[in-house]
């Protein structure tokens, strides 16, 4: 495989992940996961901006974009369900990554919204390959190019939002 068409199926491979993890900010809203709920620390477990909405809209557009890879590239994912199967992990896993990285910034005792440079673009990605590593995976250099370029797709698509108005900061 040249190195180009690697980049580009390790990028394929890991599109439910991005849209899972992009969504919640036009998704997000409503009742907050940790329900107002404090750690012992005093701060919030997770805080405002993990919600419940914000979680399953994220699963379920994360899920949904591998059926439309599926229908664009069969052969990437052999069936149906394997792709709504893989899908789903790598949304679910991105989503779960989130919210392990907000309940660390909470427990550092940054506030909602503060940025955590390799948290915040890193967390999901991780967890999001991790989810899914038992239903396929990428080879280990697919892994390091996600690594680089996953945190420049995070600041664009921030970047985005913010110019947008979905966002109020552009991180
Ligand atoms: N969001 C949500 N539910 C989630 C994840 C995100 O509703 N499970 C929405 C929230 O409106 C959030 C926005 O998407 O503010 C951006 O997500 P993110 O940057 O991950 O959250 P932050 O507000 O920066 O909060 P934290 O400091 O906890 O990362
Ligand atoms: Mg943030
Ligand atoms: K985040």
């Amino acid at each position: 495989m040249g190195a180009l068409s690697s980049m580009f199926w390790a990028l394929w491979y890991v599109l439910p992940a991005y849209f899972a993890n992009a969504s919640p900010v036009i998704l997000g809203g409503g009742r907050p996961i940790d329900g107002g709920r404090k750690w012992r620390d005093g701060n919030r477990l997770f805080g405002d901006g993990k919600t419940w909405r914000g979680f399953f809209g994220g699963v379920l557009v994360g899920t949904f974009v591998g059926v439309i890879q599926y229908y664009l590239i069969p052969s990437f994912y052999g069936s149906l369900r394997t792709a709504v199967l893989l899908a789903f992990l790598l949304s679910f896993g991105a989503l779960m990554g989130d919210l392990v990285g907000s309940f660390i910034k909470r427990r550092l005792n940054l506030p909602r919204g503060y940025p955590a440079v390799g948290l915040d673009q890193l967390g999901f990605l991780i967890s999001a390959l991790a989810f899914a590593y038992p239903v396929k995976t990428v080879s280990s250099g697919q892994m390091l190019f996600l690594l680089i370029f996953t945190p420049l797709v995070h600041w664009a698509a921030n970047y985005f939002a913010y110019k947008m108005g979905w966002k109020s900061v552009p991180w």
